[in-house]
């Protein structure tokens, strides 16, 4: 199977850089994390449509049904995605879940999302297991400006802090980036736009990811919430702003729709997500 950049545009949901029409199923199968960023606010419940929601926790093996099940439902999806609840570098259950898909489902995109602070040593690994698409959030390149999105880090049992966390953060992003395109693995960034900490921040990160090896940029307004509840979320006109300066650098995709970590179905077509994952529905 060739899933180069080209291949990608057409049957990837988040690489086509235009709406394809493919579908994808997160499976929520990695629980924890380890690092902090301030806008993070991970919850299990069936309602709220963002990142970092699941109605529930998968184990590696419940995949295998849960994927019949939503291949049965929806022929569209092509892709299996793991982004969440937490990193999923943070345990093995991401890289376990691949190689069942691998596996039993061989025609399937598989779709990874980390935080990259694991990348670097574990990047054998997801080449290993043949991870087709990886996504890197690298919310900034200066340490200064991430220990503004990012408490603290917890690297090798060790919680490490402030600017001294984030420089070890981006270090390991950049170098696992590195790594993993050269293996082939079409990469993806992605950053959580936040005007006033890294709005003016924009093109240095495109320009960088871009020379690490990365192909397509996505650039995620911000959800105001946790530590970061009192920022002002981008207006349209900045998150436009910021896509036309990353696009100097690097192609950008425009199309996120901020998926909850159970999320089923073509990215703002379809959800099938209630089903599958047996979720209550809102009766409010
Ligand atoms: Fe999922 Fe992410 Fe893979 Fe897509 S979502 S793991 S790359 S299959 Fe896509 Fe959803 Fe945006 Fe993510 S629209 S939040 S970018
Ligand atoms: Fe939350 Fe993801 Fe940041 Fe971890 S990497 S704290 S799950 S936003």
């Amino acid at each position: 199977m060739s899933n180069t950049y080209k291949d990608l545009q057409n049957s990837h949901p988040c690489f086509g850089g235009y709406k394809n029409n493919a579908g994808r199923i997160h499976l929520p199968v990695s629980p924890g994390c380890n690092i902090a960023c301030k806008f993070c606010d991970r919850s299990i419940n069936d309602v709220e449509e963002r990142p970092g929601v699941t109605s529930k926790v998968l184990k590696p093996e419940e995949s295998v049904d849960i994927l019949k099940k939503a291949l049965d439902i929806c022929p569209d999806i092509k892709v299996a995605g793991i982004a969440g609840p937490g990193d999923t570098l943070a345990t093995d259950n991401a890289l376990q879940t691949f190689k069942i898909i691998k596996e039993k489902f061989p025609d399937l995109i598989k779709c990874m999302s980390t935080n990259g602070l694991l990348l670097n040593e574990r990047a054998q690994d997801v080449i290993d297991v043949g991870i087709d698409t990886l996504t890197v959030t690298v919310n900034a390149v200066d340490p200064e400006i991430e220990s503004k999105l990012n408490d603290y880090i917890i690297y090798h049992g060790k919680k490490i802090e402030g600017v001294e966390g984030a420089k070890i953060l981006i270090e390991n992003q950049l170098e696992g980036i590195r790594k993993v395109a050269a293996a082939g693995v079409t990469i993806k960034v992605n950053t959580v736009l936040v005007p006033e900490i890294n709005g003016d921040h924009i093109e240095e990160i495109a320009k960088t990811v871009k020379e690490a090896g990365a192909t397509i940029y996505n650039i995620i307004p911000l959800i105001p919430q946790h530590k970061l509840k009192d920022c002002k979320p981008p207006r349209c006109l900045d998150i436009d702003g910021a896509r036309t300066k990353a696009s100097k650098y690097i192609d950008v995709f425009r199309h996120c729709q901020r998926c909850r970590a159970d999320a089923v179905g073509v990215p703002g077509v379809s959800e099938f997500g209630d089903q599958i994952y047996q979720r209550r529905l809102n009766t409010k």
